[in-house]
């Protein structure tokens, strides 16, 4: 806490708000989370969390408990205000802005002469100031005097959100000196890791060249998977060798990428400047495309088969996380489903219930299945061996089975 920044109001109480506003109540700050679901609201100051994160339950409950957190629909007057709403895309690939907007003029009413406004959701270049500060201008906020405007990009892995929330260095960029000036003091009062300043654009594009990145280099590993599979040649084996050259760390293939980042993050890159964006677009149309391939792979396999049971082990985005957000794991399923490839029994032990599926345990899908198609490597499947499967066709897209 600084004397200046006492009070924080967090709009968006998802992955990143709601880590984000119980942290700053372990740290002193007084924290409004605002959301616009009541259930979300209701759920948080009971104590309680509705998304899955590891200790995330202890820290919302220490901070609630406290009278350090608080939730509500509506938010008020506070010294920062931070927007951790979603930027998700459209059809046509282009930014969604919509959330970021609705945020901005939600709080305007509340933002007083001082106050920081930080925008933390990965946003394309030009948002802070274009879309956030310009509303806040025209409801007659002086933005270059009076309120100080700011991107400070989360690079929180999910998983490991409240570690990475207070170890990570952060990057702050305003969209002028004083208000990157204040905006990094802001986070040096919590943060350990080193706070970086610089302007709003630069900002915006670290935090989308670093999701690009990582999907350029899943991409990689995923071409190399297919590849290596037409030559029979076991890519994980592969990989774990070429990266015991010093200057070579190839990531790990799977059933294409998901989440809410990675797979949305390079797009707007890619919107800002079509011709120059090759290699991030066919990054996007490799890694786009894996989930095809996958099913594919179970189509030929269930060929054999009159009518194969075919066990789905995850439908997570990643492994150890109940987010299905943008799952190709979820994706997979679905068209099997849809396709008529066999009898589906899905294993999603991060997750109580789904719409489209009845879950069972991992014991069960596997006692009846034909096939076994692994496609998250949850902690519960890391453990299982090839010997328990020799009956079984197993399809391990993300070579978890030993
Ligand atoms: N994946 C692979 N192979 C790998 C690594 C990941 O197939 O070797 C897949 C995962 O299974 C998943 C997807 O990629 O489907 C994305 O997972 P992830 O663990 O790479 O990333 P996210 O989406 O959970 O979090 C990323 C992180 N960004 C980077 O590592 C550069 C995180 O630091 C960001 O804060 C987050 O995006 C975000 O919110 O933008």
């Amino acid at each position: 806490m600084t004397d200046e920044f006492r009070s924080v109001c967090v709009v968006g109480l998802g992955y990143i708000g709601l880590p984000t506003a119980s942290l700053l109540g372990t740290k002193g700050f007084d924290v409004l989370g605002v959301d616009v679901s009541q259930h979300v609201v209701d759920t948080i100051n009971d104590g309680n969390i509705h998304i899955v994160e590891p200790d995330l339950d202890i820290l919302v409950k220490s901070s609630v408990n406290a009278g350090k957190l608080k939730a509500s629909t509506t938010p008020q007057e506070s010294d920062v205000f931070i927007l951790a709403v979603p930027t998700p895309f459209k059809d046509n690939n282009e930014p969604d802005l919509h959330f970021v907007e609705q945020a901005t003029k939600t709080i305007a009413p509340y933002v007083k002469p001082g106050n920081l406004v930080i925008l933390e959701s990965t946003s394309p270049v030009g948002t802070t100031e274009h879309t956030v500060a310009r509303i806040l201008a025209e409801h007659g906020l002086d933005i270059e005097k009076d309120v100080l405007v700011a991107h400070c990009p989360e690079r929180v892995l999910p998983g490991r959100i409240l570690i990475e929330l207070v170890e990570n260095d952060r990057i702050v960029g305003g969209i002028n000196p004083i208000a990157t000036a204040k905006a990094g003091d802001f986070y040096r009062s919590f943060v350990r890791g080193e706070v970086l300043e610089t302007n709003a654009a630069t900002a915006e594009m670290a935090k989308l060249t670093e999701n690009a990145f990582r999907d350029v280099n899943i991409a990689f590993a995923n071409e190399i998977s297919m590849i290596c599979d037409n030559l029979g040649i076991n890519p994980w084996e592969l990989i774990e060798l070429a990266n015991r050259h010093p200057r070579v760390n190839i990531l790990q293939p799977g059933p294409g990428v998901g989440g809410h980042c990675i797979a949305v993050d390079p797009w707007f890159i890619i919107a800002s400047d079509r011709d120059n964006s090759r290699l991030l677009q066919s990054a996007r149309a490799v890694n786009d495309h894996k989930p095809d391939w996958v099913i594919e792979k179970v189509r030929q396999k269930a060929s054999r088969f009159k009518q194969p049971t075919i066990a789905c082990l995850g439908l997570a985005f990643k492994a150890d996380v109940d987010d299905l957000r943008e799952s190709p794991a979820l994706r997979i399923v679905h068209q099997i489903q849809k396709d008529a490839l066999g009898d589906v029994i899905v294993c999603e032990p991060n997750i109580k219930s789904h719409p489209d599926f009845e879950l069972a345990s991992m014991e069960e899908a596997l006692a009846q299945a034909d096939i076994v198609l692994l496609l998250v490597d949850h902690k519960q499947f890391r453990r299982l061996k090839a010997s328990d499967m020799k009956e079984k066709i197993l399809i391990d897209t993300r070579g978890a089975v030993r």
